[in-house]
């Protein structure tokens, strides 16, 4: 272990998104003291707000689980945001964190930092070996910009700060706002719908085609807890399942959840993005971490998370 959370303070930054809400519950069990902090305390896009957070605060260690995230369509349309948001939250909380003397810091990236067409699955050492994805280069290289800030924090001042890069992500908690989601709880959203409107069909963005990994948010925060325990090093880490489906058999899975037996539509004016996007996650399985949850359970729990939680759910 290189660090140990025992009685230490934990800023948790994003409790309120799917990881940072599964990291807080992932912690209990830690012996730590978790930090939050809403929106209505620290505008993170604000330097002044988080340096002055931050010295009250006095947090041991940082989980950066708060970011601008969102889907294929909301990446491509809101560049700027994506772009200024994230790069602005994750300069005021990695800057703050050295000057307030913050010992271990965790930055979490996202698998659309790798080239478009990197080799499968993907290496951490694939980093700026190709071209990005322009559906969401702006996110990408935002986050590319945080990995290099905690790496040059490391590299001047010594600082355990480190990253880790989770692939796509779902979960209890998740964003079903069909406008800005990510594909997994939109088409939860859209099954569920279309079977209690007794709907003939849903729809799909693209081709179906691309393939894609997911990862529950519990197994995600798991991950992060390991890292921040066990691991110290210059280079992020990949944070997978090791498995990927096509969008096609993602949509079948879920209309099989959640037992819409209509037709499936593909809307081919929306993009495909990626065409793959396979976590080489063997750094972090050779240090002794591995999931649990099997994506058909996952996909079980999240739907029954939004029939009971989700305002989506209710005003069908
Ligand atoms: O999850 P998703 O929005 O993001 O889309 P990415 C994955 C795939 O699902 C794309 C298709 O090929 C979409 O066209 N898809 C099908 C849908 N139907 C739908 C739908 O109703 N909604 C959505 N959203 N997709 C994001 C990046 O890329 O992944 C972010 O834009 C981030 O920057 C995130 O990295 C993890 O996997 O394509």
């Amino acid at each position: 272990m290189t660090f140990d959370l025992n009685r230490k303070r934990v800023w948790v930054a994003g409790h309120r998104g799917m990881v940072g809400g599964a990291t807080v519950r992932r912690l209990k069990s830690e012996g730590c003291e978790v930090i939050t902090a809403g929106r209505e305390t620290v505008d993170l896009k604000r330097q002044a707000e988080v340096e002055a957070f931050l010295r009250d605060a006095r947090p041991d260690a940082i989980i950066m689980a708060a970011a601008k995230v969102g889907g294929i369509l909301a990446n491509d349309t809101r560049p700027a945001e994506f772009l200024y948001d994230n790069i602005m939250i994750e300069a005021n909380i990695i800057a703050a964190a050295h000057d307030n003397d913050v010992q271990k810091f965790l930055f979490l990236g996202s698998s659309c930092i790798y080239p478009k067409f990197a080799s499968q699955p993907i290496s951490e050492d694939s980093l700026l070996t190709g071209p990005l994805e322009p559906t969401n280069e702006w996110y990408a290289i935002a986050k590319i910009a945080g990995i290099k800030l905690a790496q040059a924090y490391r590299k001047q001042y010594g600082r355990d700060y480190i990253s880790a890069m989770p692939t796509n992500l779902y979960g209890p908690g998740d964003n079903f706002d069909l406008r800005s989601s990510h594909v997994m709880p939109a088409i939860i959203r859209k099954a569920h719908e279309a079977k209690i409107q007794g709907a003939k069909n849903i729809t799909v963005w693209g081709t179906g085609q691309p393939r894609r990994e997911f990862l529950h948010a519990d197994d995600c925060a798991d991950a992060l807890v390991f890292l921040l325990k066990n691991y110290s090093g210059d280079e992020h880490v990949n944070v997978g399942s090791g498995e990927d489906i096509t969008i096609l058999e993602l949509t079948q899975l879920v209309c099989d959840v959640v037992e819409f037996r209509g037709e499936i539509i593909h809307d081919l004016t929306k993009p495909d993005g990626t065409p793959r996007k396979l976590m080489d996650a063997n750094k972090l399985r050779s240090m002794g971490w591995a999931p649990a949850i099997a994506l058909r359970n996952g996909i079980e729990e999240t739907y029954s998370w939004f029939k009971e939680n989700s305002p989506e759910a209710q005003t069908v």
